[in-house]
């Protein structure tokens, strides 16, 4: 049975714009796993502790397997395009996010979904909103149209293209 999974992606460190495009392409290549459909990018303020501006975007896929074998896979792809795990909040070559697991809610050490701040990022949503827009986020019950009224998206700016 395929489900629909969203995921963020973010990076702030080397090519971002190859780093991302590689990794939505190494994502739509796996096994169990159909690119459904991709954001544009956007620039982004860092939300955090300085560091340099961020790329962000999003990738609705359909997928065949469960949660935690698709967080494993991400975690793979990271590696893969160069991410070293030190510190949180550290700039980053690559980061995928599991957002959405069709309306799974979950709540593990290793794997929470929805992720657990992608209520308030704008970064998260202005992407989301863009091809997700009626998705009910299952915690607070809210369309991602609707949390995205709640945040500040001033520093979010699209980039030209896709
Ligand atoms: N990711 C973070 C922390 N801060 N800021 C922006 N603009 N974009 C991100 O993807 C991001 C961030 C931790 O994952
Ligand atoms: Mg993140
Ligand atoms: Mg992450």
């Amino acid at each position: 049975m395929k489900v629909s999974s969203a995921i963020a992606l973010g990076s702030n460190l080397g090519d971002s714009r190859a780093i991302l495009e590689a990794a939505i392409e190494t994502l739509a290549q796996t096994p169990g796993i159909i690119l459904q459909t991709k954001s544009s990018w956007y620039k982004t303020k860092a939300v955090g502790p300085p560091q340099p501006d961020y790329i962000n975007g999003s990738v609705i896929l359909r997928v065949e397997m469960i949660p935690q074998l698709l967080l494993e896979i991400l975690l793979k792809i990271e590696k893969k395009f160069g991410r070293v795990r030190q510190e949180r909040w550290e700039p980053r070559t690559l980061d995928l996010d599991l957002l959405l697991y069709d309306d799974l809610i979950l709540d593990t050490p290793n794997l929470q979904i929805p992720h657990p701040r992608m209520r308030e990022r704008a970064f998260v949503l202005v992407p989301l909103a863009e091809i997700a827009p009626d998705w009910i986020e299952p915690i607070s019950g809210y369309a991602i149209k609707e949390l995205l009224k709640e945040v500040d998206c001033s520093e979010v700016h699209l980039l030209v293209g896709k």
